[in-house]
């Protein structure tokens, strides 16, 4: 299955999410283990698809723009799509994100390996009281020539404001490995938090892939100039 497929088949594959009752903190994480530091603790399995792993970091990975990530990122399985979920309550927020009151920020960082074309989705369900899927807001999938085939995760962010009748909250997280071997998606530094607002604030992920598709310029320009500076001091 790949990730567009994953897209269109999450409500079937969606389980009978069983919604904690919490309190929804303004400003704070709503994703439990965004950073993939716990291991894959906080997020759930979908059925019939794999489940999700993590890795240590190792050289050549970096994150662009740079940033803390910890010793650990998110990946797939061997081969095939890999997927993992979680939900979180804010019923306790009803009143103000059905005034519109309650604006969003999904940010992450995403990418791959090389020229593995290995993608990572982190899909984000507005879900209503009868866990109806009401509207939805993503980043990724990121696909290959968007990394321009470098080991990279690059840093993404989108925002918006919760649809009015929204009670709760599902991210899942996929790696889709449509060339099998071992997972080249990777996902880290995952993060949704919600803010009261009453300015529009709209900005898309594309301005983020914009500044990758710069750094990856960069990166084969420093590159170029590394190797040329190689071959003259030789
Ligand atoms: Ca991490
Ligand atoms: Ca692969």
């Amino acid at each position: 299955m790949t990730n567009r497929l994953f897209l269109a088949a999450i409500p079937l594959l969606m389980a009978i999410a069983t919604v904690p009752a919490q309190a929804t903190p303004l400003g704070s994480n709503l994703i439990v283990n965004g950073d993939a530091e716990a291991g894959t603790t906080g997020w759930a399995d979908f059925a019939g698809v794999s489940a999700l792993a993590t890795a240590a970091y190792a050289p050549p990975v970096f994150l662009y723009p740079d940033a803390p990530h910890g010793s650990q990122l998110f990946t797939g399985g061997a081969g095939g799509l890999a997927a993992g979920w979680q939900t979180v309550d804010v019923s306790d927020t009803a009143a103000a994100i059905d005034a519109g009151r309650i604006s969003f920020n999904l940010a992450g960082y995403l990418g791959g390996v090389g020229d593995q074309e290995d993608n990572p989705l982190l899909y984000v369900s507005f879900l209503d009281a009868a866990g109806a899927e009401i509207g939805h807001t993503e980043l990724g999938p990121i696909f290959i020539d968007l990394r321009d085939y470098l080991t990279v995760l690059g840093g993404f962010q989108t925002n918006g404001w919760l649809p009015g009748g929204t009670r709760s909250i599902q991210f899942s997280l996929s790696m889709d490995a449509p060339d099998g071997d071992s997972s080249g998606a990777y996902a880290d530094n995952l993060s949704f938090t919600l803010a009261a607002t009453t300015v529009p604030e709209p900005q898309g992920w594309a301005l983020a892939a914009l500044g990758l598709a710069a750094a990856a310029a960069t990166t084969r320009s420093s590159n170029r100039r590394r190797s040329s500076a190689s071959r003259t001091t030789r």
